[in-house]
């Protein structure tokens, strides 16, 4: 039998948390021959509900569980780790200015990359899930000089699945008939979900849709404020679909994506499609033996450029502000 993969979740006793840990211990993180240890990190008030999930993860006697393990030291919580998804943050407040904000995230996030440097395994995979997440994966990246760049990614799988799933019950067809969906950009309002380089049945997306009113007016806000559509019919922000889809990347990060398809990560740009390099921003890849790549050469109509720009420059803004603050 294989060693366990060594797996960090921060945040572990969150409403994302619960949702995930279950999946993971399931085996369906990283596949069903592949046994897991979990490490969970947690503030010192929440330890004890994080224990309170392990009692649950034990009585679901799953066969791919090797242990758990609970910290409130990040250090410890990421020494040896392999995938570490970093799902714990500082939500906005009432009242607090996007500075504050990013200042508070940063206190979290530089010393989790400098935990995972010192401590993680050679080969391990950041996923960041707490928002601002493109940013806070930034902030992380930057206090982790000895780990390859790449390793670090920002969620926007939720993002991606959304803008599917809408596609797909405006064309009255199954989800699985949809590929090639590209979120681009930041994971917040400004986000770009891209149907012109959509395939539906194997032909163009847009031509199928054929109405730009709708995309612009019905299918693009939809998918963007999706987030707040569910606060306000469920009275909490989106979980058990945010866990979904922190397992749907990393499952393809490590196990590869589909022929003829791709997936949308936050990834570091190497200066593809004009996004400034280094950025941590959302782009179509394609993933293989453990590793991923940028899909080159789509084509970018003038409506799209305008909505990558507009989102990209929303990321630079942050990243000029974290600079200012001596966090990157
Ligand atoms: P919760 O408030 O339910 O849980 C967050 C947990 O993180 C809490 O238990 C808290 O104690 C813990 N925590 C705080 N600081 C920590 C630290 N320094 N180390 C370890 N743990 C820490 O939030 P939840 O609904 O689980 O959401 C978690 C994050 O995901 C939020 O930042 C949220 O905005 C973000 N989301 C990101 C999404 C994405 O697509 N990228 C979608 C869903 C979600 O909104």
């Amino acid at each position: 039998t294989q060693a366990p993969v060594n797996v960090t979740v921060t945040g572990a006793a969150g409403q994302i948390g619960y949702a995930l840990l279950f999946r993971i211990a399931s085996g369906q993180l990283l596949g069903q021959d592949k046994p897991v240890r979990l490490r969970l990190l947690e503030i010192p008030q929440a330890v004890k509900a994080a224990e309170g999930t392990a009692l649950e993860l034990e009585d679901g006697a799953f066969p791919l569980l090797a242990g758990i393990d609970i910290f409130d030291d990040a250090k410890q919580a990421f020494e040896g780790t392999n995938v570490a998804l970093l799902v714990g943050a500082r939500p906005r407040t009432k009242g607090m200015e996007r500075g504050d904000l990013l200042e508070a995230n940063g206190g979290i996030f530089k010393p989790q990359g400098e935990a995972i440097n010192a401590g993680a395994a050679d080969d391990v995979k950041v996923l960041v899930v707490g928002n601002p997440a493109n940013t806070n994966a930034l902030i992380a990246k930057a206090h982790a000089p000895d780990v390859p760049a790449e390793r670090f990614t920002a969620m926007t799988r939720l993002d991606h699945n959304r803008a599917i799933a809408q596609l797909a019950k405006k064309l009255g067809v199954p989800v699985t008939e949809v590929k090639k969906m590209t979120i681009w950009g930041n994971h917040s309002a400004t986000q770009y979900p891209d149907i012109f380089n959509a395939e539906v049945n194997g032909t163009s997306a847009a031509e199928a849709v054929g109405d730009q009113a709708w995309l612009e007016n019905e299918f693009i806000p939809r998918v963007a404020k999706r987030g707040a559509e569910i606060i306000e019919a469920r009275g909490a922000s989106s979980a058990a679909s945010a866990a979904n889809a922190a397992i749907d990347h990393i499952y393809n990060w490590v196990n590869g994506t589909p022929e003829g398809d791709w997936v949308s990560m936050g990834v570091p740009s190497d200066g593809s499609y004009g996004v400034p390099e280094g950025l941590i921003s959302s782009f179509p890849v394609v993933c293989r033996d453990g590793s991923y790549e940028i899909v080159q050469g789509l084509e970018i109509n003038d409506f799209s450029r305008a909505k990558i720009d507009a989102s990209v420059a929303e990321l630079s803004e942050e990243r000029d502000a974290v600079r200012k603050l001596g966090l990157v």
